[in-house]
């Protein structure tokens, strides 16, 4: 595996991301107009002026932000590590900024450092903290990108130098070792900028990651669209950015909560192509989180405290050779987890060359019967009893025990 890749984050699968910002304060609507689009984007979106939107400020004060309760929420969901937004495309720091005063700390009633609070928190959980930082788009400074706009018109290099590398600067300096920077939208970064920055990241934080949005495939990993997952197993190390309804900030609106089912459908299909699940909650202007993210996260952590063998440190197995649509497989040396989604009397698995040692229930033990058999054409074939229901209402995960290091299968006959 590549050297930049942690094996907290290869083997971790789970993040939780945080959208938190002025934004939270509009919810999704500005002096009664919507906005059809992700609630973080809508200064840009209603075009707010922007002396207007930067009083927004003035009202930031979140006073029931608990960090603990967040980064214990993500503890309890299965989560290793958490992706919070130190700047978002607004161009307002989450932070204690010496570099610009638009920051909660000194323009806001709030004056207390959320990044602060989330360091000692995730240093209490075992959490790896990781940050957001808009490193391209700055809708505040005159020099940032925003969306088609910051190309000729700006002088990008001025908001690169003065504002984005000091405070990348900051962040690594004053909360002690980062997991990751999760950069952003790349835009107009040349291939110099992005170099610079990755050099300057990795100088000050050697085993600090960076997303694969920095720009000119620079990063450590891919970062897929969001909410895109692969179709099919993919040869490198990626992450999928998701949200739990249809925005990042939060937005009073957003009612498209995703089921519990979904969700964990998602996890498992990104972890058995191989890849990471960054799963976004978007705090509200008080500071809590949603109920209805608080309660799908929780449902989640009841599947990853019975099930979580089968997804931590997985391995994706080689291209099952037959389409299925009932499951997903994740392997460990020696083992195959079958998930299984449906409601099935019995699975039937074809082609697999290794001989299974051992069959059982991965929630609770409970062993299974499993009949290895030829089939008429002659193919080897594996037909698993499967219990009734149990463990996972959602995803009912096997574990089977098979000699030899990885999952092997037969050639399909012509
Ligand atoms: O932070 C989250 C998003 O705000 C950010 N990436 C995730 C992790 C992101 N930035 N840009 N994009 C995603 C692509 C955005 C496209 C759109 Fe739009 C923004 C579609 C609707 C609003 C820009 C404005 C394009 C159409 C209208």
């Amino acid at each position: 595996m590549d050297d930049s890749i942690e094996q907290w984050w290869s083997g971790g699968k789970f993040g939780l991301f945080i959208h938190w910002g002025l934004y939270s304060l509009l919810a999704g609507e500005y002096k009664n107009q919507r906005t059809e689009n992700i609630a973080e984007w809508i200064l840009h979106d209603l075009r707010i002026p922007l002396p207007e939107y930067e009083q927004l400020a003035g009202q930031f004060n979140p006073t029931r932000f608990d960090a603990d309760s967040i980064v214990k929420m993500a503890k309890d969901a299965g989560m290793k590590y958490l992706v919070f937004t130190s700047k978002h495309h607004e161009g307002f720091a989450l932070y204690r900024s010496d570099v610009s005063g638009y920051n909660c700390v000194h323009a806001s009633p709030f004056g207390r450092d959320p990044i602060a609070e989330l360091r000692k928190a995730c240093d209490r959980h075992g959490i790896v903290l990781c940050l957001y930082y808009s490193q391209a788009q700055d809708w505040d400074d005159p020099n940032g990108c925003e969306d088609g706009i910051g190309g000729e018109e700006k002088d990008f290099s001025s908001y690169f130098e003065n504002k984005c590398i000091p405070q990348i600067k900051e962040l690594l300096t004053h909360y002690g070792p980062i997991g990751l920077i999760w950069l952003d939208t790349p835009m107009y970064m040349s291939f110099e900028q992005s170099s610079k920055l990755k050099r300057i990241i990795k100088g000050m934080q050697p085993h600090c990651m960076i997303s694969g949005r920095i720009g000119n495939s620079l990063g450590d990993y891919m970062t897929t669209g969001d909410n895109f997952i692969p179709a099919l197993p993919y040869p490198g190390a990626f992450e999928v950015p998701a949200t739990i309804n249809s925005t990042w900030g939060f937005n009073k609106f957003d009612t498209n909560w995703k089921s519990t089912e979904k969700i964990l459908r998602s996890l498992v299909k990104i972890v058995s192509r191989g890849g990471n699940y960054l799963l976004n909650v978007g705090p509200t202007a008080d500071g809590t989180v949603p109920g209805e993210s608080v309660r799908v996260l929780k449902e989640v952590g009841d599947f990853m405290a019975l099930n979580g063998d089968s997804i931590y440190d997985t391995t994706p197995v080689p291209l099952y050779p037959y389409d299925i649509d009932w499951g997903y497989f994740t392997s460990k040396p020696g083992k195959l987890y079958i998930h299984i989604f449906e409601k099935m009397d019995s699975a039937y698995l074809l082609n697999i060359a290794n001989k299974p040692l051992k069959v059982y229930r991965l929630s609770d033990g409970m062993p299974l019967s499993l009949k290895e058999r030829t089939t008429c054409e002659g193919d080897s074939s594996w037909l698993i009893k499967l219990p009734a229901r149990g463990g996972s209402e959602i995803d009912q995960v096997i574990c089977v025990e098979i000699e030899g290091e990885s999952v092997v299968f037969e050639p399909i006959r012509e």
